[in-house]
């Protein structure tokens, strides 16, 4: 995965947040030191780092806590908002529209791959896009082009001996909606590619023009994309092989600060290896929390968490098919229940068993008929469930005896999850235990 370790530090960074006991001054700084060291350890600039947690400090212990919202919840917030705010700004990709992008970097960081993939994904958006290959500098770069743009199946214009003169050949000849400028790379941004690259803008007349840089530089981006956008002018960044590097949070808060627009990163050299960049959904995989907003809001429009005795007994450690009954309902409402283990923090981070609860809701709902097919006996005491029961319950239901059989076991895991949790400290004070314990997983 892209960036694992910083994406454990940072949850980790999380985790102990909602172990805290109380929020106070010591405790704020004691995981802002955590998080200082994951960032410098993904090369982000250090000057960055101390701006990033004066600015979470600031926020957290000004005494505004927003209404309705503990200081932990608060906290949570904050670092998740800072740390997105940090990795980039706005929504990345381009608008699906007909246009010509061209393509700018120093040697080998990833243009002439990207401008393939750049091709597939608008053409999987439904454009026809062209490759043009202004890279008339290294020999082999138009036949890179060429075989790029065959394998797509999509036209590659290469005529020209200067990169203008190739340009506007393309812009002559071409029917395409979405042409992609390739061009040549250089060891420096130096006088000569600055002036080549200016030529063939004016060329080309580009819409955008992108910024190709790769992971690896970590906070030399800043430098990089401000002095492309200075000589060259760019309308964007692209952060090439992020998937091998520790260094890419460092790449992409530069770029950020150097007031650049991340649009797409790239994790291989596949040609499907291309994704919009966008930093709220990138932070949200990276901590493995989803979106932490779009968790506690769900939470309250569901309404959940009235039946406040099915908790107690749950605190307790009870938990039977009658809950278990009132949890499906209550998931069927938000979502997969592996989803939103994913989104409480200190559950998210937790090992579970691959599947456990990958329940689909079209089951959930098949499970229910089940479970309105059990004597009241046996929702209190599911154990007493075997095979001639078991295929009542499924005559009765009209749910095959498979399934039967699987929601046992599904009961008896989340059974087991619940003593386990019961066991473990930290969450169960943790600011997301309220939330935990309205989807039956309470006592944690
Ligand atoms: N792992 C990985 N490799 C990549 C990625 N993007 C590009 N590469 C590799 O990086 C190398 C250089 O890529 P090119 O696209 O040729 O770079 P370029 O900027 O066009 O290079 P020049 O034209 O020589 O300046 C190739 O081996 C690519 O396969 C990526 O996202 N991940
Ligand atoms: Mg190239």
């Amino acid at each position: 995965m892209v960036l694992e370790k910083l994406g454990d530090s940072l949850k980790q960074a999380f985790r102990k947040i909602s172990s805290l006991s109380s929020i106070d001054r010591e405790a704020v700084e004691s995981v802002i030191r955590d998080l200082q060291r994951s960032l410098l350890q993904a090369d982000v600039d250090a000057e960055l780092v101390i701006e990033l947690s004066d600015s979470i400090k600031k926020k957290v212990l000004s005494g505004k806590t927003p209404p309705g919202m503990t200081l932990k919840e608060h906290f949570i917030k904050v670092l998740y908002d800072e740390i997105v705010g940090f990795l980039g700004k706005g929504e990345g990709g381009l608008e699906i529209k007909p246009q010509r992008i061209l393509l700018v970097g120093l040697f080998g960081s990833g243009k002439t791959t990207t401008a393939g993939k750049l091709a597939k994904w608008f053409r999987s958006r439904g454009l026809k896009p062209a490759l043009v290959a202004c890279d008339t500098f290294r020999p082999a770069a138009k036949e890179q082009i060429s075989q790029t743009a065959s394998s797509l199946g999509i036209p590659a214009y290469t005529e020209g001996k200067s990169p203008k003169d190739v340009a506007a050949f393309a812009l002559r000849n071409s029917k395409e909606d979405v042409l992609i400028f390739d061009s040549a790379g250089r060891n420096a941004l130096d006088e000569e590619l600055a002036r080549e690259l200016k030529e063939l803008a004016k060329a080309a007349k580009p819409d955008e023009v992108l910024l190709v840089i790769p992971a690896d530089i970590g906070q030399a981006a800043r430098r990089q994309s401000e002095e492309f956008g200075k000589l060259v002018g760019i309308t964007g960044v692209i952060v090439t092989k992020m998937d091998g590097t520790a260094k890419g949070g460092g790449a992409l808060a530069a770029a950020s600060v150097s007031g650049a627009t991340v649009k797409f990163i790239t994790t291989g050299e596949k040609l499907s290896d291309i994704e919009a960049y966008d930093p709220k959904r990138f932070v949200g995989r990276l901590i493995g929390y989803g979106d932490l907003q779009g968790l506690l809001e769900k939470a309250r429009e569901a309404g959940i968490g009235a039946d406040a005795k099915s908790a107690e007994r749950l605190m307790s450690g009870k938990f039977d098919m009658n809950d278990f009954y009132e949890q499906i309902g209550q998931m069927q409402k938000m979502g997969s229940m592996s989803k939103i283990i994913e989104m409480i923090p200190g559950l998210g981070g937790m090992k579970l068993p691959k599947g456990t609860l990958d329940v689909q809701e079209e089951k959930m709902r098949r499970w229910r008929y089940a479970i309105d097919s059990m004597t009241p006996e046996e929702r209190k005491e599911p154990d007493l469930i075997k095979a001639s029961r078991i295929s009542r319950i499924a005559k009765g239901s009209g749910v095959p005896e498979s399934e039967v059989r699987e929601l046992l076991k599904y009961f008896r895991q989340t059974q087991k999850l619940m003593k386990m949790a019961k066991g473990g400290k930290g969450f169960r004070r943790g600011p997301f235990a309220q939330i935990a314990k309205q989807f039956g997983l309470g006592g944690m």
